[in-house]
């Protein structure tokens, strides 16, 4: 019995030790096993010493200490005096002492307020190692950037980084509902307990925030873009106050949603018409309101006249006349607007891919100051791959942010393991040609083109309650990932993997070496098995979890698959050529004449430009229809090839998340071959075709694969 009660209590608690590795995230701070290492950081670290008592830098310091100690082991050498050398010292500049000040004069000159310095001086003969920026906040960055250096194993014998943030809004949107589902959440139910708020701080709310602190993210947009007028009210802004009490010190400001037709829901006027004194009136009271609870609100990010919102067009006005209304409003209090770009009419013919450039575009220069108007990667909805969006560029006297999606909606949930840094990094490399040749997405999103004071990244969120966060163990690197572009949109995707597996799993190369290449490779695999060669949206309705190619039953046009592949007897792919739609003159004509021209075309992105046959000649020879086959055959091939990595990866990672991921990967490959086999035998049908050597023969049938549905899909509302 007592032997029974002691295997129990064992068991829970090596449940919990396990649990806790998989909550940690990229903060594992694993104890260094480097001896060379070791020997190394402990003789540079004597002593720390911390100036100044804000709350932001108790944090850091806190941060430090347990650092040190869960990676260095026992650091009762850690003193925090300073008398000798080797001693880190951690402040803001106006904590510094004048000397100190005078020997990092040049580095506080390459800085910006949020940037940071970790350098390694030498005063009054003495070797130290400082942490310091402008302000606390700033100093946080760099205590977390300094406990990256030890986590990947790196040097700190001279360091000297002075780094700044290249974007002021690195934000994340949660699409989070206020009864806590998420729409196109897959990690469980949304962090913010509504009911138990204010009075109730849950743990997870700090540990979200230090670990978006950890990778530089400052805002966070709490409700959902399909936004509801209950988050203004009293009731819950006093609930919002609470949340932003907390991630204050971690330098993160809140933002909410702002539904346009709140005045109406919740203030119990008669219209909405932003021209209307009276709601421009409500506007600028509510936003006093607002600031008087929270001083350092961030403002408002809004989705109107999109996909049956409520916006300024319901009252004849226009998007313009909608975002200065309410800039107007938070103006006096510092506060921004993000307006969304994400627009399409279902009383439009015109493609959908060219609806929000023909809409937004012509409102060039005429936002106020304080608004920035956030744009999805691509013209279409956050696709396994889309060409650049054709506003980034377009709109040289208007702040541009880019809006990209970390949870999968398109891209298998939290069920498949999708490294999306890869794709972030393709898109904000896309050269617009906007002011000649290297006027890249990131030259946009990051000001220096058009030199913008305001400027951002946004993610919509793949956070839940899940005990991991984001569902899928390696999702954790889609959030980490998102958050260091934010920051740095020139980051190699593949730096920010090996960051991330050092970090959260081991420093071992035999690990890091493998499984950063199927990291790598994954997000190819995942455009091979689900859309290659340029297909996009024919993901099975409303859910869009797994293959609908079929779909063509939807009220609205473009809401099919049907409307997006256009495949029939004579090919497949959608005609955005000049001779198609034109959506290529959208682009500048270096960028639309490489889109329009076959020869030129990037084959990645052939069917989403060109309507071609299944004879069309690819460039490796093979015809369109077995080039697709084999597409699809390697995409599956690769998700095996990433299980076969994966399966010796046993010994560098704890048996909980080493069978999680074995488990989910054997579901990507299992649903791989589905997306395969589904797509290719409905294409079959207009291709007339054999599949060629080399791909597998399916299964099952047409017919069964229409039958599956997925009634209580995640994220689906
Ligand atoms: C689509 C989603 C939908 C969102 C919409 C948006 O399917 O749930 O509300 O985008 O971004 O991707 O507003």
């Amino acid at each position: 019995m007592t032997s029974l009660r002691f295997a129990f209590l064992f068991l829970l608690l090596s449940f919990s030790a396990l649990a806790q590795k998989d909550y940690k995230l990229w903060l594992q701070y694993n104890e260094t096993s480097n001896s060379v290492m070791i020997s190394e950081y402990k003789s540079n670290l004597k002593g720390i010493v911390v100036l100044g008592n804000s709350e932001t830098i108790k944090i850091a310091e806190k941060e430090l200490k347990t650092g040190f100690s869960d990676m260095l082991g026992n650091i009762s050498e850690i003193k925090s005096d300073i008398k000798g050398e080797n001693n880190l010292i951690v402040g803001s500049e106006s904590n510094l002492n004048a000397e100190i000040k005078n020997e990092l004069q040049s580095d506080f000159a390459k800085i910006n307020d949020e940037g940071f310095i970790v350098k390694t001086v030498s005063f009054k003969n003495k070797k130290q190692i400082i942490i310091t920026g402008k302000n606390d906040v700033a100093v946080l960055y760099g205590v977390f950037n300094f406990l990256r250096i030890l986590q990947t194993n790196k040097s700190i014998k001279n360091l000297n980084i002075a780094d700044s943030p290249k974007t002021s809004i690195r934000i994340l949107n949660h699409w989070d509902n206020l009864d806590r589902t998420v729409e196109r959440g897959y990690a469980g139910f949304s962090l913010w307990n509504w009911q138990k708020l204010p009075d109730f701080i849950d743990q997870r709310y700090i540990d979200y925030a230090r670990a978006n602190a950890s990778i530089g993210i400052n805002g966070t947009v709490l409700t959902n873009v399909n936004a509801n007028a209950l988050i203004l009210t009293p009731q819950y802004l006093e609930k919002v106050e609470a949340l932003a009490n907390v991630f204050r010190p971690y330098g993160i400001k809140v933002y909410l949603t702002a539904r346009f037709s709140a005045p109406i829901e919740i203030g119990g006027l008669k219209t909405a018409d932003p021209k209307d004194p009276e709601v421009i009136n409500w506007w600028k009271n509510k936003s006093a309101e607002i600031y008087k609870r929270i001083p350092d609100f961030g403002g408002f990010l809004v989705k109107a006249n999109s996909e049956g919102q409520p916006g300024p067009q319901n009252y004849g006005r226009d998007h313009v006349d909608g975002a200065n209304m309410l800039a107007d409003a938070v103006a006096p209090f510092g506060g921004i607007i993000m307006w969304r770009a994400f627009v399409y009419s279902e009383h439009d013919a015109n493609d959908r891919a060219k609806q929000a450039y023909a809409e937004f575009q012509p409102y060039d220069g005429k936002f106020k100051e304080n608004v920035i108007v956030q744009v999805k990667n691509g013209a279409i909805d956050f696709q396994p791959r889309e060409p650049f969006h054709p506003l980034f560029g377009a709109m040289p006297k208007t702040p541009l942010m880019m809006e990209f999606q970390i949870t999968q909606e398109y891209l298998g949930f939290s069920t498949h393991l999708v490294f999306l840094p890869k794709l972030f990094q393709e898109v904000l490399e896309s050269d617009t040609y906007q002011k000649g040749k290297g006027s890249t997405v990131a030259k946009v999103v990051d000001g220096t083109l058009y030199q913008n004071k305001l400027t951002g990244i946004a993610g919509v969120a793949n956070i839940g309650n899940d005990l991991n966060w984001t569902g899928h163990p390696f999702a954790q690197a889609n959030w980490y990932g998102f958050g260091r572009l934010a920051w740095n949109p020139y980051l190699d995707s593949e730096t920010i993997a090996d960051e991330w597996l050092r970090s959260t799993f081991s420093n071992d190369e035999n690990f890091i070496k493998p499984v950063k290449s199927i990291m790598i490779e994954s997000r190819e695999a995942v455009v091979n098995y689900m859309t290659p060669l340029g297909l996009h949206h024919i993901m099975d309705t409303g859910h869009h979890y797994g293959p609908g190619p079929w779909v063509s039953n939807l009220s609205r046009p473009e809401w099919n698959p049907t409307y997006y592949h256009k495949a029939d007897q004579n090919g497949i792919g959608f005609d955005r050529s000049k001779s198609g739609t034109n959506a290529v003159s959208q682009y500048v004509p270096e960028v639309a004449d490489l889109f329009d021209n076959l020869e030129t075309c990037p084959e990645k992105d052939l069917l989403w430009f060109h309507h071609v046959s299944w004879d069309y000649k690819l460039k490796n020879g093979q015809t369109l229809w077995n080039g697709l086959a084999l597409k699809y055959q390697e995409g599956v091939n690769q998700a095996a090839a990433m299980q076969n990595v994966w399966n010796k990866a046993g010994k560098y990672v704890d048996s909980e998340r080493f069978n999680e991921v074995k488990m989910l990967l054997e579901i990507q490959y299992k649903e791989a071959k589905w997306w395969r086999d589904a797509c290719l035998l409905y294409f079959q049908q207009f291709s007339g075709k054999e599949l060629p050597e080399g791909v597998e023969k399916p299964t099952q049938t047409l017919e069964y694969f229409k039958s599956l549905k997925f009634p209580f899909a995640p994220g689906n509302g």
